[in-house]
């Protein structure tokens, strides 16, 4: 075996559990830290190269006046953050975006809309924007709201890949923090995509004034879908100017790498996304997610409507991380 292998973890992997209880996933957030982290490494080695993190790239296709109430979020009609508003973007500015971003060495082309639904002729206008985006040979996600099951149904006939839709924090917690749209909404409908066949994409948001417990609870739901999420997105809330949010109390660093190792060990096969909040992150904390079991980013300068690490910056820490991304393939030999 060369040198430059990883390592990978042998042994049958015990399946994945969709039966964890509240105290179980306490527990493993209390563990000493070097113990949690060690075994999520385990884990995280049983089902993925450890040195390969898959790139995605996020564009707003429809920005602002959204009449849902998340206090965290810049979109909102209800906030004064001000954003600059933009109607559902035309096809050839969407193909434009994928076609940079398959040039940059994204994988994956994710595109939000700030609707709370959307009405079935905007669904027509987005499968256009699907069918654009696969010619440019990326793979598709899209994150529109909630979803009925002949929307999800036809989204999914136009070859979407992955639907995002965020549970964001604990049943517990949630109507802190929206009041427009239940838990039970948002449950429904990720029930409508797993139906589908579509790939899912579910997480949620930490650092927005949550106790440890509503991590643990955000967790535990997520890990007992029926299915696990195929990707798992943790953002670190970014601090909007303007939301009610932006005074939030900043989450301690290592206990945003715990909720991230947690995630590791609850759903093994799960892409686990360090998401929203990589500005403010050092490259040493990033390095800490990734060995903590996080295997996916979000690549490019802007995420929605608030700032990512440029693709130069990603670069440099990946090659000082000995990163490649998914899809590319380490020169022969070495
Ligand atoms: N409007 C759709 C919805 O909410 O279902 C899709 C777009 S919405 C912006 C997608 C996700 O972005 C939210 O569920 C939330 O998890 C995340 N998000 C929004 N604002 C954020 C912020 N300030 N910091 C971190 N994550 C954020
Ligand atoms: C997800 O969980 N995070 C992404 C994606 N899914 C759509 C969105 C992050 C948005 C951060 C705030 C903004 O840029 O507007
Ligand atoms: Fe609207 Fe989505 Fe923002 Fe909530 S998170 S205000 S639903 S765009």
């Amino acid at each position: 075996m060369s040198s430059a292998a990883p390592s990978r973890e042998s042994g049958a992997a015990p399946p994945p559990r969709h039966d964890w209880t509240l105290d179980e996933v306490r527990a493993l957030f209390d563990l000493p830290f070097a113990e949690l982290i060690f075994r999520a490494q385990q884990t995280h080695r049983r089902h993925f190269d450890p040195n390969e993190v898959q790139v995605s790239t996020l564009l707003s296709i429809k920005t602002g006046r959204c009449p849902e109430d998340c206090k965290y979020c810049p979109q909102s009609v209800r906030w004064n953050t001000g954003l600059d508003d933009e109607e559902l973007l035309p096809v050839e500015v969407v193909r434009e975006a994928a076609r940079k971003a398959r040039e940059a060495g994204s994988e994956r082309f994710c595109m939000g809309a700030a609707w709370r639904r959307p009405k079935d002729r905007q669904v027509d206008r987005v499968i256009e924007l699907i069918e654009a985006v696969r010619e440019e040979g990326l793979e598709t996600c899209l994150t529109l709201g909630m979803l009925t099951a002949e929307q999800a149904e036809r989204l999914r006939d136009a070859g979407l890949d992955y639907y995002n839709h965020n549970l964001d924090t604990s049943p517990e917690y949630y109507e802190d923090i929206i009041t427009t749209r239940s838990y039970q909404d948002r449950l429904d409908t990720l029930e409508n995509v797993r139906a589908s066949g579509m790939k899912v994409c579910c997480g949620g948001i930490v650092g927005m004034g949550e106790s440890r417990d509503d991590r643990v609870g955000l967790l535990a739901q997520l890990a007992n879908l029926p299915d696990h999420p195929q990707s798992v997105p943790i953002n670190q809330l970014v601090r909007v100017p303007g939301t009610p949010l932006e005074d939030a109390e900043p989450i301690d660093p290592l206990e945003f790498v715990r909720t991230i190792a947690v995630a590791r060990l609850l759903m093994p096969e799960a892409r686990v996304r360090l998401s929203a909040g990589r500005e403010a992150m050092s490259d040493e904390m990033q390095a800490l997610c990734f060995l903590a079991g996080a295997n996916s980013i979000f690549y490019g300068d802007k995420l929605l409507t608030t700032g990512n690490p440029d693709v130069e910056a990603d670069r440099a820490l990946f090659d000082r991380l000995g990163i490649r991304a998914a899809g590319t393939r380490p020169p022969a030999g070495s």
